[in-house]
C-alpha cells in the first residue's frame, strides 16, 4: 500500500534498524522503544490489523509468530521471559494500520498491561 509507513519501510522507502529477515516477514526496531528490547515483527504483505492476518490463512500468521520468538532469542531475551502483543484496533492502542508484533523484554513487565 502505498501510503503505509511499514510498507515503505519493508519498500527501503523509510530507513529502520532491522533485526531479523525472512521471505515473508522483517523485524525492526521501534522508533520509541518501551523496553530494552522492542521490537516489531510485521509480514512484509499488507494486513491490516491480527484479525486480517488470521483470515489470510496462508501460515503467514505461523511465519510473524516464528520471527518474533527468533528475535526474542536473538536479543538475549528468550530465557528471562519476554511479551509479544498485537494491538488490533484503536481501541486497543493500533495507530499503525499494517499488523505488528510488538516483542518486549529485558525488564520486569506488568501484568495487567496498560
Ligand atoms: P501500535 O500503537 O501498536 O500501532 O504500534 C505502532 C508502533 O510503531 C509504535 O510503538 C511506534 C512505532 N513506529 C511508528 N512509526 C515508526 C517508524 O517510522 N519507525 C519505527 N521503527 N517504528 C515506528
Amino acid at each position: 500500500m502505498s501510503d503505509c509507513l511499514f510498507c515503505k519501510i519493508v519498500a527501503n522507502e523509510i530507513p529502520a534498524e532491522i533485526v531479523y529477515e525472512t521471505g515473508r516477514t522483517l523485524a525492526f526496531r521501534d522508533v520509541n522503544p518501551q523496553a530494552p528490547t522492542h521490537v516489531l515483527v510485521i509480514p512484509k504483505e499488507h494486513h491490516a490489523d491480527a484479525a486480517a492476518l488470521a483470515a489470510a490463512d496462508d501460515g503467514l500468521a505461523d511465519e510473524v509468530l516464528k520471527s518474533a520468538h527468533e528475535v526474542a532469542v536473538l536479543d538475549g531475551v528468550s530465557g528471562s521471559g519476554y511479551r509479544i502483543v498485537f494491538n488490533t484496533g484503536a481501541g486497543a492502542g493500533q495507530t499503525v494500520f499494517h499488523v505488528h508484533a510488538h516483542v518486549l523484554g529485558g525488564r520486569d513487565l506488568g501484568w495487567p498491561p496498560g
